[in-house]
């Protein structure tokens, strides 16, 4: 089901038909409007097609390039646990990658075009990996609050009006939650630990928190996309609804676990109930969007280095493939 092969979707036009584009799109929206998915080989408007390779491609980009902040941190786990569990991520990352190459190759893209998008530098990918992992604290911060706001996020992308990129999200949640609850239980651990180790945590929650609360994007005001992606069904629930979805979720979770929030101005709304938060600081986000964070150029090399250095093995699999045809065809 994650592994479709390319293939160009043409919709009915392949039948004798004499629909014309009108009709086309009064069926597309007819789907939509009864919660049907559109599947790869459905008629769909051009610019629905390249907002979800934007969008997918981006997302796929994000779990590959976030495998290496954490990446770094797994020989240097601090118990084997630790360590298995680690890994354990790491490598569910790389499979929500793959799930989401191939949902975005359905849609009529290659992988090669993608891959070279991200090298370039032409395509996005979530700012939150432009940060440094510094501490092992980091390492359970980013599974509490960066695979935390990621959950939020994607939960309503499982009832996403694209088939296929719906059907991914819905493991890829399953599998977040754990790395989620992962982070947290790491950072229980430490809170138990010294007083070194709770300042440790203390600190990782001041770097990650306000880049956590910028994954959600831009404002609704300022969101370029939002409008057409609400529309067909691609988003589900605005960012800053999401945003404030996170904050609710994960300021009684802090108080728990023992530590602060670094916002003076957080607090609750008595009208709505909701924590509201501080100003974000939105010129520290396009920064690092626009390829200025502390990371970002360390990340996009760790990237090409890794992609040449398994030439080989992409190689190897070609002619291993070629070498099974041949014999295939001789014993037919
Ligand atoms: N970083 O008009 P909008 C994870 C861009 S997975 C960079 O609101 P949209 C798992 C946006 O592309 C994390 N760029 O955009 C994990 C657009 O520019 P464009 C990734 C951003 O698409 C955990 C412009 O700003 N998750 O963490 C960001 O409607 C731990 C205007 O914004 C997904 O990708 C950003 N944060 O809404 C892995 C989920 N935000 O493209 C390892 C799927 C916005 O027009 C370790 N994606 N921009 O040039 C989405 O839900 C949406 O794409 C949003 C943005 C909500 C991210």
């Amino acid at each position: 089901m994650y592994t479709q092969a390319m293939d160009i979707p043409s919709g009915d036009r392949d039948e004798p038909s004499v629909k014309s584009d009108a009709q086309y799109e009064a069926e597309f929206e007819a789907k939509l409007a009864r919660g049907d998915f559109i599947e790869p080989k459905d008629w769909m408007p051009e610019r629905y097609r390249k907002t979800l390779i934007r969008q997918i491609s981006q997302h796929a980009h994000s779990e590959i390039v976030g495998m290496l902040p954490e990446g770094g941190w797994i020989t240097r786990a601090p118990t084997l646990e630790r360590k298995c569990i680690l890994l354990a991520k790491v490598q569910d990352e790389a499979g929500h990658g793959m799930y989401l190459y191939s949902a975005a190759e359905t849609l009529g893209v290659s992988r090669d075009e993608l891959i070279e998008a991200l090298h370039s530098g032409k395509a996005k990918y979530s700012s939150i990996f432009n940060y440094p992992t510094k501490t092992w604290a980091d390492i359970g911060v980013v599974g509490w609050l960066v695979d935390g706001a990621a959950i939020m996020n994607q939960i309503p992308l499982t009832r996403c009006s694209y088939g296929p990129y719906a059907r991914a999200m819905i493991r890829v949640c399953k599998e977040e939650s754990f790395h989620q609850r992962q982070g947290y239980d790491l950072l229980l651990t430490l809170m138990k630990g010294s007083e070194d180790q709770r300042a440790m945590v203390q600190d990782a929650v001041n770097r990650w928190w306000w880049p956590s609360l910028m994954m959600f994007g831009p404002h609704d005001s300022e969101s370029t996309n939002s409008g057409d992606s609400m529309k067909w069904g691609i988003k589900r629930i605005s960012n800053d609804e999401l945003r404030q979805k996170f904050v609710d979720a994960t300021v009684p979770q802090a108080q728990l676990l023992g530590v602060s929030l670094p916002d003076p101005d957080l607090k609750v709304d008595g009208a709505t109930g909701h924590w509201t938060v501080g100003p974000i600081d939105w010129s520290e986000f396009w920064n690092v969007v626009n390829g200025k964070g502390e990371c970002n150029e360390e990340r996009l090399s760790d990237r090409v280095k890794a992609w040449e250095d398994g030439a080989w093995v992409r190689e190897a699999a070609l002619a291993h493939a070629q070498k099974k045809r041949h014999r295939d065809c001789v014993a037919a």
